[in-house]
């Protein structure tokens, strides 16, 4: 009996090395940074046309200082976490905050956007981390990047099959973020298994879903809240998640947690649609 338990668990440390360290540095060629090239467990974007939504969330202005993601949903609208902006300090002075689009890396190129408003969602519960979304409404049009369209909730994301992640966040935990933007693919986890008591026990709701290897090794983690999980639906790719928390990174049974796009789309689009009629 505790001879399999102690295979298993030598088993599951191996896959943990295995997963967040040699294959990545095996993967590297000499373009690459010489920096440690992990998310936790991912590699670098290689294009930004490759995840061309995803933006960052700065501080600071011309300083650029990175503290969440965030994904273009329309030329002058942002989604991010709800816990990335609630706070006094951005909600009463959005021309704090600024957006960074059209680059892998943060701190220069692409371009960067003024925010006008920031609308959190209104059933946001900064307790249970229960809708974890917020619209940032950008002053100007980005005219780098692209958008993404939100899955709808007709459109179903299928448990098992892997999403993308991308983000400039931590590649430890407690470490240092990425110059670079990383990504991962991470399979999709149903809530009931996400809710089995060595997971996270009954906090996993509605609005959130779960993704991550069993093992751990890969994953989001801080500094990547708020940024795109993406996967192709039907033809398209589509915007499924928002990057919203976990307990730690990449460990074992800790998947990671996101908002499910499909359930805050009728806000969003309401939200969207809104501030455009008052524009006009
Ligand atoms: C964070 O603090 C965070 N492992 C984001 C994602 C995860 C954990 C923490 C998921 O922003």
């Amino acid at each position: 009996m505790s001879v399999s338990k102690m295979t298993f668990r030598m088993t599951a440390l191996t896959a943990v090395l295995a997963l967040g360290l040699a294959p990545l540095v095996q993967a590297q060629d000499n373009t690459g940074p010489a920096a440690n090239p992990l998310i936790v467990g991912g590699e670098p974007v290689g294009d930004i046309a490759d995840t061309p939504w995803q933006v960052a969330l700065v501080g600071g202005g011309e300083a650029r200082n990175q503290f969440c993601g965030g994904s273009l949903v329309a030329p002058n609208w942002v989604l991010t976490a709800a816990h990335c902006v609630d706070s006094p300090l951005w909600q009463n002075n959005p021309e704090r905050l600024s957006i960074v689009a059209g680059t892998l890396t943060y701190d220069s190129g692409g371009e960067l956007l003024g925010v006008s408003a920031i609308h959190v969602h209104p059933d946001w519960n900064a307790s249970t981390f229960d809708h974890d979304a917020a619209l940032v409404e950008l002053a100007t049009d980005a005219t780098m990047g692209m958008p993404i369209q939100m899955q709808s909730p007709e459109e179903e994301l299928p448990v098992g099959p892997r999403v993308r992640v991308s983000g400039w966040g931590a590649t430890s935990l407690g470490g240092p973020g990425s110059d670079e933007l990383l990504f991962a693919e991470v399979p999709v986890i149903s809530n009931d298994e996400c809710n089995e008591p060595e997971s996270y026990d009954g906090a996993i709701l509605q609005s959130m879903f779960c993704a991550g290897e069993r093992e751990g090794g890969v994953d989001a983690c801080q500094g990547d809240s708020g940024g795109p999980v993406d996967t192709i639906i039907g033809d398209d790719d589509r915007l499924v998640g928002i990057v919203s928390w976990g307990q730690g990174c990449a460990l074992r049974l800790k998947y990671g947690v996101y908002t499910r796009v499909s359930e805050i789309y009728g806000w969003a689009g309401e939200t969207m649609g809104m501030m455009m009629e008052e524009a006009k």
